[in-house]
C-alpha cells in the first residue's frame, strides 16, 4: 500500500463520541465515559468469541478441560465482562442482564443515573458453530428523583436514551444511535483496537424482497400472520417471490435487513403467546434502531414496539422490523382481519 492511500482522517468511536459530547453544552461526560466502558465490553467479547474454540471455552459451563480447570462458557464470560466494564465506569446505577434473574444495582453509586439493559451474547445457541452472535444494548437515564428500583425500568422503548448492538461476525460491527439522532456504524479494526466509522448515518431501504422469520414455526402462527408470509411466497400472475435469509441470530438478522432491506419477523404464536424475544434488551434497542433509520417496528398487535411497556424485566414481545414499506404490509394484512 502506497502511503499516499492512508487516510489519517479517519473518525473512531473515541473521536465521534467526543464530538458528540462537545455538541451538548449541558454534557458532564459521564455518558460518554459509560460509552467508553462499553466499547471496552464490545472489544473484549469480539476479542474472547474469536479466541474461542482454541481456547476450550465453547461448550456448556459447568464442564471441565482436560486438565481438570471449570470452563466458563462464552455466555457466562461475556455476561461477566459486560457486568463488570458497567461498574467499573462508576457511571451506572443498574443493570439488566439477559444471564441475571435479578437487576443488578450498584449501591456503591448512589449518585449514578444510567440504566443499562442488555444481551451479553445474543445467538449464543449459534456460537459453538461459529456462526456470527452479538451483544444488544439499551440505555435509559433515570429521572433526578428516581431511587433506582424495578419501576425505573419497566418503561417503554421511547424512553431509551440510546440503543444498538454489535455483531462479532467476519468483522466485528458497531451499530448505534442516540435518542432523536442518526444510526452509525463502526467497523473494529483489530490492528489499532479501534472501532472506526464506516457506515455513518445508515438509513434502512424503503423496501425489499427479502424476509427473515423462523418458518419452522409456522404451524403455531396466528391467521394473518400465515396469509402475510404466504403472500411473500405466492406473489400471484407476475409477481416475484421474496427471498428468505434466516441466520437464528437476531443481531445478524438485523444487521442484513439494515443494510439490503426486508423484513425480520419472531411473531407471537399459538405456542408462545408473548413471543420470544425479550422487550427490554432485544425488541426495544433494535427497534429504536430501525426507527432512526427510517424503518417501522411493531409488535404481534401491531403496535409501535417502541410503546410497548414490560410487565417485568425480562418480559417478551412479537416483533416485525425493517424497512419501512414492508412492515406497512404486515400491518396492512392484520387490518383485514379486524
Ligand atoms: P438468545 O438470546 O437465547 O440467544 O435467543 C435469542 C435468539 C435471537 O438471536 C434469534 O433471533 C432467535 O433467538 C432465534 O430463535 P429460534 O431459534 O427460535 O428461531
Ligand atoms: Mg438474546
Amino acid at each position: 500500500v502506497g502511503t499516499e492511500n492512508i487516510n489519517t482522517e479517519i473518525i473512531t468511536l473515541t473521536r465521534f463520541l467526543t464530538e458528540e459530547q462537545t455538541k451538548h453544552r449541558e454534557a458532564t461526560g459521564d455518558f460518554t465515559l459509560l460509552c467508553h466502558a462499553l466499547q471496552f465490553a464490545f472489544k473484549s467479547i469480539a476479542y474472547y468469541i474469536r479466541r474461542a474454540t482454541l481456547i476450550n471455552l465453547t461448550g456448556l459451563a459447568g464442564s471441565s478441560n482436560t486438565t481438570g480447570d471449570d470452563q466458563k462458557k462464552l455466555d457466562v464470560i461475556g455476561n461477566d465482562v459486560f457486568i463488570s466494564a458497567m461498574k467499573s465506569c462508576a457511571r451506572v446505577r443498574l443493570v439488566v442482564s439477559e444471564e441475571e434473574e435479578n437487576i443488578i444495582s450498584f449501591d456503591q453509586y448512589p449518585e449514578a443515573r444510567y440504566v443499562v439493559m442488555c444481551d451479553p451474547i445474543d445467538g449464543s445457541s449459534n456460537l459453538d458453530a461459529g456462526v456470527s452472535v452479538g451483544t444488544i444494548f439499551g440505555i435509559f437515564k433515570l429521572a433526578a428523583d428516581a431511587k433506582g428500583s424495578t419501576e425505573d425500568l419497566l418503561k417503554p422503548g421511547i424512553d431509551l436514551i440510546a440503543s444498538g448492538f454489535t455483531m462479532y461476525g467476519a468483522s466485528a460491527q458497531l451499530v448505534i444511535t442516540m435518542k432523536g439522532g442518526s444510526v452509525n456504524g463502526f467497523t473494529l479494526d483489530n490492528a489499532l483496537g479501534e472501532f472506526i466509522l464506516t457506515h455513518p448515518n445508515m438509513r434502512v431501504p424503503k423496501k425489499r424482497a427479502i424476509y427473515s422469520v423462523n418458518e419452522g414455526n409456522s404451524l403455531y402462527w396466528e391467521e394473518p400472520v400465515k396469509e402475510y408470509i404466504n403472500s411473500l411466497k405466492y406473489p400471484g400472475e407476475g409477481g416475484k417471490p421474496y427471498s428468505a435469509r434466516y441466520v437464528g441470530s437476531m443481531v445478524a438478522d438485523a444487521y442484513r435487513t439494515l443494510l439490503y432491506g426486508g423484513i425480520f419477523a419472531y411473531p407471537a404464536d399459538k405456542k408462545s403467546p408473548k413471543g420470544k424475544l425479550r422487550i427490554l434488551y432485544e425488541c426495544a434497542p433494535m427497534a429504536m434502531v430501525f426507527e432512526n433509520a427510517g424503518g417501522q417496528a411493531v409488535d404481534s398487535k401491531m403496535g409501535r414496539m417502541l410503546e410497548v411497556v414490560p410487565e417485568h424485566i425480562h418480559d417478551r414481545s412479537g416483533i416485525f422490523m425493517g424497512s419501512f414499506d414492508e412492515v406497512q404490509k404486515v400491518i396492512d394484512m392484520h387490518d383485514k382481519y379486524k
